[in-house]
This record gives structure tokens, sequence and C-alpha cells, in this order.
């Protein structure tokens, strides 16, 4: 049940221009003013900045910096993509919940995340690390309307959301890095965990779990993993506000999803291969019959790796083990 303190907020952050009188909050939520007061009193001590007119009542001038369900729900502009939103400050991972929210039935647009993970994953179960407050980790429950064959496009799409986002809102360039790592300087920064239930020709529910670095210093990195991962704080110098990068990726996602759902896939295509990390160039694939060095020329509609092969022949690739 939502609590009286998250309807205040919810109340206060209607309309971040107009105020509120104290009697009107009071009558809204079946509190005595004196408790309406008291509320305030501790949104303060949480960092809210609000500011009470005696004639007028109240109104929130700032959030605080710390996620919260509401404080990713103020200011985010998006019309469905974060319409319910979980926040976590410790849990083993965002996936397990958005897996369990989605089969209870959560609408498209979900999303989960969390300050901390501690057991957060990747692919085939490996270990993804995720500490406190130092990154965005966060699973998106869609209902997408297309064939589950499909679905890896969504990673890509995911991919070039976030490269995108980095590209326009720091001095660092990323690179993706096929399927789904977003690369800064060689090093990975951010990765895509896509998990999907569906039947033979629908698909009930889809979960993007987004893993991305932002504020850790070279000290904070794993030591197992120092060598090739990073974060933005560390390749841009910067530290950047958790909260924003939020906002930034959902507003991108959405319109990137919105689009790919009436244009379809080549825009994804475009932008990925703009972005795509040794296109044009010669790597060394093994799969389980062969190895062999080809050029990477792109990727397929179904989300498979095109190389062109020294007779040039194009070749499709699901799963190789790459060296790049
Ligand atoms: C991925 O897997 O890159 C997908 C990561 C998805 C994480 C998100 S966080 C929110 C949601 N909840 C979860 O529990 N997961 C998702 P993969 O391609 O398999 O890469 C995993 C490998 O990346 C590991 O084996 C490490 O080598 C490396 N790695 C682990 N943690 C990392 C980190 N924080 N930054 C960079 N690399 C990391």
């Amino acid at each position: 049940m939502e609590s009286t303190r998250n309807k205040l907020i919810d109340l206060l952050a209607k309309d971040k221009d107009t105020y509120i009188s104290g009697q009107m909050l009071s009558e809204h939520l079946g509190i005595s003013r004196s408790a309406v007061w008291k509320h305030m009193k501790n949104l303060e001590k949480d960092g809210y900045q609000i500011e009470g007119k005696s004639n007028k009542g109240y109104r929130i001038i700032s959030f605080p910096d710390k996620l919260s369900e509401n404080t990713i729900k103020w200011g985010l502009n998006t019309s469905w993509l974060g319409s319910k939103i979980i926040h976590k400050e410790s849990t083993p991972s965002t996936q397990v919940i958005a897996h369990q929210l989605a089969q209870e039935g959560s609408p498209h647009g979900t999303i989960v995340l969390a300050d901390e993970q501690t057991s957060g994953r990747g692919r085939l179960n490996r270990e993804w690390f995720s500490s406190k407050g130092k990154g965005i980790w966060m699973s998106i429950i869609l209902r997408p309307e297309i064939l589950p064959y499909l679905a890896p496009q969504l990673t890509l799409l995911t991919a070039t959301v976030l490269a995108e986002v980095v590209q326009k809102n720091t001095t660092v360039t990323p690179m993706i890095k096929w399927p789904n790592d977003i690369l800064i300087n060689k090093k990975k920064t951010a990765g895509i965990l896509t998990e999907m239930q569906a039947e033979q020709d629908q698909i009930q529910y889809v979960i993007i779990g987004i893993g991305m670095n932002i504020n850790q210093t070279k000290e904070d990195i794993p030591i197992e993993i120092q060598s090739k991962a990073t974060s933005l704080r560390v390749e841009s110098s910067e530290k950047h506000s958790i909260k924003q990068f939020i906002h930034l990726i959902l507003e991108e996602f959405e319109k990137a999803y919105d689009s790919y759902l009436i244009n379809g896939f080549p825009e994804v295509k475009k932008k990925w291969e703009r972005y795509g990390f040794k296109i044009g160039e010669s790597i060394s694939i093994t799969t389980l019959r062969d190895q062999f060095q080809a050029i990477f020329s792109g990727i397929a509609e179904d989300g498979a790796l095109l190389v062109k092969q020294k007779d040039g022949e194009i070749k499709k690739l699901y799963s190789a083990e790459i060296e790049w």
C-alpha cells in the first residue's frame, strides 16, 4: 500500500509551480495539519527542498539526488516508460524482481532499480558487480508485440540507446561491442542482459537488464575485472548524477522503442553500426567447427553478427568466440 509520505510527495510533485495548502493536504491524506507539518520536516531531513508560504501552502523546489520511486518520477519526461517504478536500496538482482512482477502482470514499461545488487548477473549466469550507489542497476519490463525470434533486436536497440546517451551527455566516445557491451576506450562500462518469457509465436514479456558503471573510481572496480572494465567517471574525470542518467536513458529508450515499433529495425541497425566496435576490421572467430579470420561487416535483422570471409562470402554468426 502506498504510504502517506509517498502520497504526500505525489500530491506535491504533480505540479512543481503550484502551492498546496496545509488544509488541502490534510484533507486529501486524512491526517491532521500538524502531521502534515511533521512529514514536511522529515522530507527536508531527507534532502527535499520544500518551500512553505503561510498564505499559499507548500511546494517542492527540488528532490534529493538519492534514488527513490519519487525522486526518479520527478522530472522524468516519458509517457509510458517508468509509469510504475520499484526501487530497492539493496537486492540480489533487479532481474529477479522484474521476472516476479512480470509474472504477476506488471505493465509494459515497469522499471526496477536498485542502489546495490548483491548477486547481479550477466549472461550465462556470469557475475555482474553492482556496487552501492556507483552505477545504474535497472531492469525494464516490456511486453512487445513482436515475434519472439526478433527479441535480440531489443538488446541491440538498448545498446544504441546507451551509446547515444553517453555520446550526447559526456565528453567520452562510446562504442558497442557485439552484442551487448558498451565500451569506452576499449573497456566495458555497461552491459545488457535480455531475458524473455515466450510461447512459440508470442512474447509474454521481455526483461531488459541494464548495468552501467557511472561513479566508480579505479579503486572501486574489482581487481579481477580492472583490466577490462571502466566507469564514466574514470574515463571522463567527472562525477555524474545517477538520477539524471537514469532519466536520460529512459527518455532515449522510450523514443527509440516507439520509433522501432513504427519504422522497424533498419534505423536501429544504422545507429548500432555507427557505434560498432571493429566494424570494417579483421576479427578472429572460433566456432564449434572451425577458426578463421574475417572482416566484421555489421549486424543482421535477427541480431546475428555479419562477417565477410576471404572469398567475399558473407556469413551470419549467432554464437562464436571472438577475439576482438
Ligand atoms: C552483461 O553480461 O554484460 C550483462 C550485465 C547486466 C547487468 C544488469 S544490472 C541490472 C540487471 N540485474 C542483474 O542482475 N543483471 C542486470 P556479460 O556479457 O555476460 O558480461 C559479464 C562479464 O562482465 C563478467 O564475467 C565480468 O567479466 C564483466 N563484469 C562484471 N561486472 C562488471 C561491471 N560492473 N563492469 C564491467 N564489467 C563487468
